[in-house]
């Protein structure tokens, strides 16, 4: 009995040691579309032993899920000794277009224990350019109407299944169904890209939607980014003007045979109930349009349906896609139903989101149903949507016969938390809407928490601002006429991104539009993908996104091929630089600078923080030419790290003759000068601390307030912290009149604003020009608020937090204060309270790495595991 028992614990002892999990191909789990050659693995450990790390791997790699499960008919197989978890590149034999390989992996530690065989995995091969057999098709004739047509197409399944694999794309926005049934919960398909460089295609698995016999394929177009309204200036056809479908169905029977359906000129088309469709003007659905069955088996009147045209391949290339689809996620009842004092029926959802809202509504047919989307209410109550500017915003349905229908838009997305409901037939209640939100699947990796309340609601507004912005393409905001791919938004947030949200593929994905749009002389435009000018671009700040992103992302999942992939697109931008500064100046050109600085608007004794744009320039001109120095180092390219080393003391030394006395003060005194010159180390070492003396002197000025823009912002506290000004980043964090990070908490915000008034404290607005109530610029603080209040931090020559430093710095008199971060190699936590100046601190470190633990009184080295700290704070 005894020694049976005995055996059982070390059974489950055993199997708790070590253990691999978490496997992804190219940052994504079990992802349907691999284009590359050398797909690149990645898994997790876990262990209950102290210390872990990994000795060897082994991996393998098959067609057949048992066969490879049982270490038979592999395509590769390979035993490393090594501690490397993340990216591993496949080297096996030649891996075939559209087809399915499963993978697993085993790995030995450092105390000599071997895991068990990972549960397989898979990664699904994209189709490459020779195998497209389908044909581009369209609508007959001109397609000038902005009502969705609808293509259908009959065909049989007649042998058994063994599976069937869809690609599908389009120009436009596509919804594709089988037999009635969306063949995924995938929107806004195929995803914004450069289009006139690549256009992605998905890949569905629709085996289980299939039966044997008839099947109907039913794909709805919309105009979306690439015909629909989109830029300034009313633009349209920006891409094209003509919305079409590609579709190819592999099907493979269990007799080893095959058999392709594709869109070809026998297709039919009709006209659907969506009658006009728009990015930022909304949907007109009306149902009595609908075609009742038309994406079904035993639809008799498709004969009475248009034969479809075709269209030439374009010049674009056909890419597999390689971020997160945007799906749905939060739904959010309604609050309340209310009349506003203009006596206008409004809906409340408690958070601005991005995505629309399910209606409910049973009327007589023709019944006009409106909603119109607000972020917010003016001081009064009422309605508010002036800063929309020219986008309509409204989703528009029409009933049909007296039944209850559920509407829901297709190709358009709105960004609210406010609707205005008209034309609903009877009494309009909570239950007749829900919101539902939309944003690209990233998996959630951060939590951040701590005493106050107000920060965590600061946290939840940088979260929101997040999901809002992240639809496919990192946006400025989700509401207005605008929704563009701001570069330098994109810049300021990205590491804040990388901490709340898996964004390796998200940015990905966007970087290769970053390097499609870059001009020929290496000027990177203001909005990727570029729909302004051509010569809209190259301005301080927006275009360092070139360099700063791959940075970032190399530094937060440790992904070296991505600075590899990036790194002319680095050099280019740099060098772009150089070729239009003198003498080492980058002092020409157009810049936004310290975009909505502050700026007081009755400005008499000069108090608007105006910080020189030629001052901004040169220290990105430092900062991009030291990112692309790091790259060089990273990369090998010895050559490089010299000559943009020597460049980089010129750039220095000109800012310190051209913006700098002798004493170190700037030509521009402001917070942003004195931040980005102490953050991009471009004053002499003796001359720093005095600088940030003066960064102080400054802010105590403002009465202890913030005066940056969007360039400045982002390093603001970081600044202050590493120059030994903690307490202040802290007075500026904790801070709750304007200008600040909580007064918009203060003022009700559940995301954050463009601006920091953007509801002034009298209630009224900032001018309806620009004033966006969902722009992730100014949530740039949550990069501060992990790294300094949680204290995780991730080691630029360790990357992906192979080696991680937990240095919690606590002030503010926040007494707790608890994060979590999902990092490639596992969980890393930080917790502390602070009671009587001990400091207690809780922290895990995930096996396979190894992490410096900085406290006020004493430095630790850590393997893996969950260990706990006092220090002495005073
Ligand atoms: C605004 C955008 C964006 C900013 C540019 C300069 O239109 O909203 O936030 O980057 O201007």
């Amino acid at each position: 009995m005894m020694s049976g028992f005995i055996c059982i614990i070390s059974i489950s002892t055993f199997a708790q040691k070590l253990s691999v999990t978490d496997l992804k191909v190219e940052h994504l789990k079990n992802p349907m579309a691999i284009e590359t050659d050398s797909p690149r693995f990645s898994w997790k450990i876990s262990s209950s032993v102290k210390n872990t790390l990994q000795s060897a791997y082994e991996i393998r790699v098959g067609r057949d899920k048992a066969a490879m499960n049982a270490g038979k008919d592999l395509v590769w197989k390979a035993a490393v000794s090594s501690d490397q978890s993340v990216l591993i590149k496949y080297e096996g034999a030649a891996l075939q277009s559209k087809k399915r390989y499963f993978w697993q992996i085993r790995v030995k530690d450092n105390h000599g224990n071997t895991s068990a065989w990972s549960e397989p995995a898979f990664f699904h091969m994209g189709i490459s350019p020779t195998d497209w057999t389908a044909t581009w098709i369209k609508v007959a004739g001109k397609d000038t109407t902005a009502r969705s047509p609808l293509f259908r197409k009959e065909f049989v399944v007649n042998k058994k299944l063994k599976s069937a694999i869809a690609y599908v794309t389009a120009k436009g926005l596509y919804e594709a169904r089988i037999n009635g049934q969306r063949v995924s919960d995938t929107y806004f398909a195929p995803g914004w890209t450069s289009y006139k460089d690549h256009l992605q295609y998905q890949v569905y698995d629709v085996t289980t939607i299939l039966k044997s016999g008839s099947n109907v394929f039913g794909v709805s177009l919309g105009n979306g980014w690439y015909k629909g309204r989109i830029g300034f200036g009313n633009q349209h056809n920006f891409y094209g003007d003509t919305r079409g479908l590609l579709l190819q169905l592999v099907m493979e029977y269990t007799d080893g045979t095959m058999e392709t359906i594709q869109t070809d000129k026998s297709w039919k088309y009709a006209y659907g109930p969506i009658m006009a469709s728009d990015i930022y003007d909304g949907e007109i659905y009306d149902a009595r349009m609908e075609i009742s069955g038309w994406d079904n088996i035993g639809y008799q009147e498709d004969n009475k349906w248009n034969a479809v045209g075709t269209m030439e391949k374009g010049s674009e290339k056909l890419v597999a896609m390689s971020g997160p689809p945007v799906k749905k996620h939060e739904l959010f009842k309604a609050l309340k139903v209310f009349k506003t004092p203009a006596g206008e029926t409004v809906v409340d959802f408690g958070q601005n989101l991005v995505g629309w809202v399910m209606l409910k509504a049973k009327g007589t047919a023709g019944t006009k149903i409106t909603l119109s989307h607000a972020e917010v209410l003016t001081k009064e109550g009422n309605f508010y949507t002036t800063n929309l500017r020219s986008a309509k915003a409204q989703d528009i349905y029409i009933l049909k016969e007296n039944t209850e229908q559920v509407f829901e838009p297709h190709f358009t997305f709105q960004g609210f938390r406010y609707v205005k409901v008209e034309g609903y037939p009877g009494e309009l209640t909570t239950e007749d809407l829900t919101a539902v939100a939309l944003y690209s699947a990233m998996e959630t990796t951060g939590k951040f928490a701590t005493s106050n309340s107000l920060l965590n609601q600061l946290q939840h507004n940088i979260q929101w601002g997040q999901k809002g912005n992240f639809l496919d393409v990192p946006t400025d905001c989700p509401q207005r006429d605008e929704r563009l791919g701001w570069t330098g938004d994109a810049q300021a947030f990205a590491n804040t991104a990388a901490y709340n949200m898996d964004v390796a593929g998200f940015f990905t994905k966007w970087l290769k539009d970053v390097k499609a749009d870059q001009q020929p002389n290496g000027s990177i435009p203001h909005v990727i993908p570029n729909v302004l000018g051509v010569n809209d671009g190259a301005s301080a700040g927006w275009a360092d996104v070139a360099t700063i992103i791959p940075w970032d992302m190399y530094v937060a999942y440790g992904d070296r091929q991505l600075l590899e992939t990036q790194f002319e697109s680095m050099r280019k931008w740099v060098d772009y630089i150089s070729s239009v500064a003198k003498n080492n100046l980058w002092n020409s050109g157009f810049h936004f600078g310290d975009w909505l600085f502050y700026r007081p608007n009755d400005d008499n004794d000069g108090r608007a923080a105006v910080t020189d744009k030629y001052l901004i320039a040169q220290t990105f001109y430092a900062h991009s030419t030291q990112l692309l120095i790091n790259a060089a180092k990273v990369l090998g390219k010895q050559e490089d790290v010299a000559k943009y080393s020597a460049l980089l003391a010129n750039i220095k030394s000109a800012f310190v003759k051209e913006y700098m006395t002798a004493t170190g003060r700037l030509v521009s005194g402001t917070q942003t000068a004195y931040v980005l010159a102490l953050q991009f180390d471009m004053l002499p070492e003796e001359l720093r601390a005095a600088c940030a003396n003066r960064l102080v002197a400054n802010i105590r000025d403002y009465g202890t307030h913030l005066t940056t823009g969007f360039l400045g912002t982002p390093y603001l506290c970081h600044v202050l912290t590493r120059f030994g000004h903690n307490d202040v980043a802290y007075d500026l964090l904790m801070q709750e009149s304007y200008p600040s990070w909580l007064y918009p908490v203060k003022m009700g915000a559940t995301t954050i604003w463009e601006r920091w008034d953007g509801i002034k404290p009298d209630g009224s607005f900032q001018t309806p020009d620009m004033n966006s109530y969902n722009h992730y610029a100014y949530g740039a603080i949550g990069d501060w608020m992990y790294r300094t209040i949680a204290g995780i931090n991730s080691v630029p020559e360790q990357p992906g937090y192979k080696a991680i430093v937990i240095a919690p710095k606590p002030g503010g008199k926040i007494t707790n204060a608890a994060a979590a971060l999902e990092t490639p190699y596992g969980p890393v936590k930080s917790a502390w309270t602070l009671e009587n100046g001990l400091l207690k601190l809780e922290v895990t470190i995930p096996a396979n790495t190894n992490a410096k633990v900085i406290l006020p009184d004493t430095t630790k080295e850590i393997g893996s595991g969950t260990y706990h700290f006092e220090s002495k704070t005073e």
